[in-house]
């Protein structure tokens, strides 16, 4: 949709509409997704500025959403870090040497600015040429957390034995490596503002698996510096966690401008805790999607009687899309919002 809605929200500004996209709207579940990828695989599609930049814009081409997000992963720019990984179908990312212990950050450097993922800084430029300035593009990182939980286990875990083992264990080994991911990220973030970024997100997937005095002592002190050292872009910055509403707080309290809400509490209730002087996103259950027209449209709309007309509303899902996701019920719920 050509507007300002999406941006103009972010900083708790009218509306004409509430603006809506969906976390992981470009892969997953598109059908000219799945048939790029039966002829590249998923790094191929990443690493190319031009096929990254195509993908970015495919949901733009079937549905009515307010904003795009670039093509990428949360593990890509660590390639540049100098992390040897794949992407396995089916699996997501499997890391080949895992950190476990001191030596095992020899290989692992702070990509400076001007070296930090080139692929998706390129294709960032590309796709802003496209938009000519009509939907706003959205940049993104995976928060130290979620990412360091990816080089400690190897691979998908859902249960992070080996993560908080090493925070607890070896504490000196846990903040090194936060903070050289803390230092990429605020580098990665910065060059893609740079290339044209207009907002940019947080995904702290994981974070839900630590209670409030983890997260405080050894997560919290390093997304408060990521967000200390992007201020000064000037775009918005949304902040998503999921998993554990009690994180909530703490989470808000890091200074992003938007709190991205997880499916797992009311969102008038997330927002009431998170405070008025911030804009919220979400939160649908993405797996309202997978069941009748007739729910999707009920959820949806409940979703925006909590916001209940409030300025700083955007509506997501409270997580990303699930690969199984009809089409149509997606655009049933975008219709959904822009109408109401
Ligand atoms: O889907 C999109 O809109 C494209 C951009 C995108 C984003 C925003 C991809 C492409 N990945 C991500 C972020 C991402 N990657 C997150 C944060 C968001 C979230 O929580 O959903 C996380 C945790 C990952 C890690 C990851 N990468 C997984 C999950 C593994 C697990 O722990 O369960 C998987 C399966 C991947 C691979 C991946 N990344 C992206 C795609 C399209 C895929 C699947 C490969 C493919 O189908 O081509």
């Amino acid at each position: 949709m050509a507007s300002n809605n999406f941006l103009n929200a972010c900083k708790r500004e009218q509306v004409e509409t509430t603006p809506v996209w969906l976390m992981r709207q470009a892969g997953r579940s598109l059908p000219s997704y799945r048939a790029l990828r039966e002829r590249h695989s998923f790094m191929q599609v990443a690493t190319t500025p031009e096929l990254a930049a195509e993908v970015t814009l495919m949901p733009l081409d079937v549905l009515d959403v307010d904003a795009a997000i670039i093509f990428a992963d949360i593990m890509t720019p660590l390639t540049s870090a100098g992390v040897l990984f794949e992407i396995k179908e089916g699996v997501g990312p499997v890391i080949e040497s895992p950190i476990r212990e001191s030596k095992d950050l020899d290989h692992l450097r702070v990509p400076a600015v001007d070296e930090v993922a080139a692929a998706t800084i390129e294709a960032i430029r590309i796709v802003r040429k496209q938009l000519g300035g009509i939907t706003p593009l959205i940049g993104f990182a995976g928060a130290p957390f979620t990412l360091a939980s990816y080089l400690i286990e190897g691979k998908p875990n859902r249960d992070f034995t080996r993560t908080k083992s090493l925070m607890y264990s070896q504490p000196q080994v846990w903040a090194e490596l936060m903070q050289r991911l803390t230092e990429m990220t605020i580098n990665y973030l910065t060059a893609q503002v740079e290339a044209g970024a207009q907002a940019i997100q947080l995904f702290d997937s994981w974070v839900g698996a630590l209670g409030p005095q983890d997260y405080a002592t050894s997560v919290q002190p390093y997304v408060d510096s990521i967000f200390e050292g992007t201020r000064s872009l000037g775009v918005p910055r949304i902040h998503f966690g999921t998993g554990n509403p009690a994180l909530l707080e703490l989470m808000s309290s890091t200074g992003a401008e938007v709190m991205g809400i997880d499916f797992r509490i009311d969102l008038s209730e997330a927002w009431r805790r998170v405070g008025s002087a911030k804009a919220v996103q979400g939160n649908l259950d993405p797996a309202v999607l997978l069941g009748s027209p007739e729910l999707v449209k009920e959820r949806t709309q409940r979703v925006l009687q909590q916001a209940a007309g409030r300025p700083g509303h955007i509506f997501n899902l409270g997580h990303g899309v699930l690969p199984q996701t009809p089409l149509d019920n997606i655009k049933l719920l975008v219709d959904t919002v822009h109408s109401a």
